[in-house]
């Protein structure tokens, strides 16, 4: 399907996965509205799309955990932006590793309201248009801890439970809406996200992808415009994406350095 010139909001847009959907997005034609709290990266991304594709981009600094902020966001979009055609939920974070009894309830909190709240708060917000104007499709960036359980891993691994608990019942409640719903799933993809998981642990987080290739952002993005490239009458529920050397969350293929 040809999406040129459809309007698309991507959270977390400031860093990895999100910023690969919008240089992606963008390539494909799209307008977009990028949303993270870091307004300086966004802005600076903004400026480089736009000098490289003749394509609209509006910034919003947003903490998606912000109810109010976020409910406000419908009214605040100019109103071209009204009409939005595709919503990619991809804001989130992990924070520590942590065995259960050992971890810190900060973190947890954190991602809890990041990761299912936020998401949550974002969509009951931009899809009140889409289902009135019939047509849209929000696509979910979920993760293969949404699909397994791994040591030290539960919150996370429960917050993404939870958006696959999500996608599916959206799917369900949207039926016949002409709004579509999708989660991309991947393994480990090198971004930012070690380094904040381990609050800044700069060795830690480079270890995670020692000895294999991880995904990178851009593979992401390409998994997402192909959800959104469908036609009408398809829908890709979840795509699940690890690298070759993962087979699962706690089963990898390490090469020695
Ligand atoms: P990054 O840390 O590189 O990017 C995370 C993005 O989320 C940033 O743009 C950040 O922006 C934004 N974000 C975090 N908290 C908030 C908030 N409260 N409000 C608004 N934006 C927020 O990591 P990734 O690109 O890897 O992560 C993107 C998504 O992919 C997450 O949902 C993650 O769970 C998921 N994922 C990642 C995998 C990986 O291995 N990297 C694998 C599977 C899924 P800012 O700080 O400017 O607000
Ligand atoms: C990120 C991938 O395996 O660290 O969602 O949970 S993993």
């Amino acid at each position: 399907m040809d999406i040129r010139n459809q309007r698309v909001c991507i959270t977390g847009a400031s860093s990895g996965i999100g910023e690969a959907c919008a240089k992606a997005f963008a390539a494909a034609g799209c307008h977009l509205c990028l949303m993270a709290r870091r307004k300086g990266r966004l802005e600076d991304l903004a400026v480089t799309l736009q000098r490289h594709h003749a394509v609209d981009v509006i910034t919003f600094e947003l903490d998606v955990r912000d109810r109010d902020a976020v409910s406000q966001l419908a009214h605040r979009l100019p109103s071209p932006w009204q009409h939005l055609d595709i919503l990619i939920n991809n804001a989130g974070l992990s924070r520590g590793l942590d065995p259960i009894h050992r971890a810190s309830i900060d973190d947890w909190e954190e991602m809890i309201d990041t990761n299912v709240k936020g998401l949550l708060y974002v969509t009951h917000t931009l899809l009140q248009a889409m289902v009135q104007q019939g047509h849209g499709h929000v696509i979910h960036i979920g993760s293969i801890a949404g699909h397994e359980a791994y040591p030290g891993g539960s919150v996370y691994c429960a917050t993404k439970h939870a958006v696959a608990a999500i996608n599916r019942a959206m799917a369900m409640d949207l039926l016949g809406t002409g709004v579509r719903v999708s989660s991309v799933d991947p393994g480990m993809v090198e971004t930012e996200f070690s380094l904040v998981r381990f609050h800044g642990d700069e060795k830690r987080a480079k270890g995670v992808y020692q000895g294999l290739q991880p995904l990178s952002p851009e593979d992401v993005a390409d998994a997402v415009l192909f959800c959104a490239t469908r036609p009408a009458h398809a829908n890709v529920r979840e795509m699940v994406l690890v690298p070759s050397a993962q087979a699962s969350a706690v089963h990898s293929f390490r090469t020695p350095s």
